[in-house]
């Protein structure tokens, strides 16, 4: 297991270089969008979904890693999806939680197979933050998000995935949240950590991008809005690219 993309992770944060990464959600996945991601430069693909209905994980992992040079991590929904074809995964525990199967239980289930792959694994405290409504991913994980304007509990939470020893945290609204997490909250949180943060939910045009990276983001995540409006992604990873 090479610390490939961890390491290049921090080498940008070093060099105050923001990344982006862009969420695939095997449900949605349309082949055109990795030329388009190639061409626009982006950092990271992410795959995966609080639920998969129609989308073949593995199939889609395949076609990503045939058609296209960007680095490939896992952002696991549930332990089922893991998959040695990719090339790393966010290990999440979800701290903002206390869900025990999403801080621990789930990840004794996927240790074996995870040990046997040759998967680079990054241990990331996930957080999710209340953005107005219900989000698939507090509904399948059943927990409480940290509230939109509780910034001290964000940064405690947040302070206590770094001291366990998680080497990023992803704070996340949710896919296709109305309202992103707040430039207040990222500001606050980042001021605390040292680990890369990672910011994503309801991202969904260059100024909200431009918001998260002046408020802190290291790496910015946008999925629904480009499943929406693939001209978007180039626009908004030359602004993340030109923070
Ligand atoms: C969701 O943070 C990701 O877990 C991305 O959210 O799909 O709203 O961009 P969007």
């Amino acid at each position: 297991m090479l610390n490939k993309a961890y390491l290049s992770i921090l080498k940008s944060k070093k060099a105050n270089k923001k990344l982006f990464a862009l969420l695939i959600d095997p449900d949605k996945f349309d082949v055109s969008v990795l030329k388009k991601a190639t061409l626009s430069k982006v950092d990271f693909i992410l795959i995966g979904g609080s639920l998969i209905t129609n989308g073949n994980f593995e199939a889609c992992i395949e076609v990503i890693k045939k058609n296209c040079k960007i680095p490939l991590l896992i952002f696991p929904g549930n332990e089922l999806q893991i998959s040695s074809k990719a090339d790393g995964i966010l290990l999440l525990s979800l701290i903002s939680g206390r869900n025990p199967d999403l801080l621990i239980g789930k990840h004794v289930l996927a240790a074996p197979l995870l040990k046997k792959s040759k998967l680079e694994i990054i241990p990331t405290g996930y957080m999710l933050i209340d953005s107005g409504k219900q989000t698939a991913a507090l509904y399948m994980s059943n927990t409480n998000p940290i509230p939109y304007s509780q910034n001290e509990i964000a940064m405690s939470t947040a302070m206590a995935g770094e001291q366990l020893g998680m080497k990023m945290i992803y704070m996340d609204a949710g896919s296709g949240a109305e309202k992103c997490v707040s430039a207040n909250m990222i500001k606050k949180v980042k001021s605390v950590i040292d680990i890369p943060l990672i910011i994503g939910g309801g991202i969904n045009s260059v100024q909200k991008a431009k918001d998260a990276c002046k408020a802190g983001a290291d790496i910015v995540v946008v999925g629904n809005a480009i499943e929406k409006d693939s001209a978007l992604l180039e626009k908004i990873v030359k602004t993340v690219h030109s923070f």
